[in-house]
């Protein structure tokens, strides 16, 4: 009797402690609210997602920051979910915000952020398969100029979220 009843407390206390577990779990993933961060080959990717597409609309862009330990450039980025990917950024041309593509690409100081956030460096999804959809996530590969090619999988967001 006494040692059945030891039994059902090591029972009892080991659920308890993976429920606690698993809430620690939940909140601090809710808390980070930093998207993918990937840290390979010298290189550390992080908060990395898409916008989810409006409507018809074919294009979409993803955003993330990548900081390198030695110097180096991102010179590609392409992905299964558009026809075509391209570096872009933003210019303000006589008063006018354009974007254009990135020609050769973005370098990369050594341990110096750069950071793809809306409204200024950006990959441009031009020609989307289909709608990206917030929840959905999509591959993304980045071509470095030293060589290294880093393939991600990236999550698809709100507009709302993207500011995060
Ligand atoms: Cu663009």
């Amino acid at each position: 009797m006494h040692k059945l009843f030891t039994g059902l407390c090591v029972a009892l206390l080991s659920i308890q402690s993976l429920a606690m577990d698993k809430g620690h779990h939940k909140s601090h993933h809710h808390r980070s609210n930093s998207f993918v961060t990937v840290e390979v080959e010298g290189l550390v990717l992080s908060n990395f997602r898409a916008r989810a597409s409006i409507g018809q609309m074919k294009n979409s862009g993803a955003y993330g920051e990548i900081r390198s330990n030695t110097n180096d450039r991102l010179i590609q980025a392409s992905s299964s979910v558009a026809a075509v990917v391209e570096l872009h950024e933003h210019i303000n041309d006589n008063g006018i915000i354009r974007m254009r593509k990135v020609e050769g690409g973005l370098a990369l100081e050594a341990n110096q952020s750069i950071i793809m956030k809306p409204g200024g460096y950006h990959i441009m999804l031009i020609s989307l398969h289909k709608p990206l959809k917030a929840g959905d996530t999509m591959d993304l590969s980045l071509k470095f100029g030293s060589g290294k090619l880093i393939k991600l999988s990236i999550p698809v967001v709100s507009v709302k979220k993207m500011h995060h």
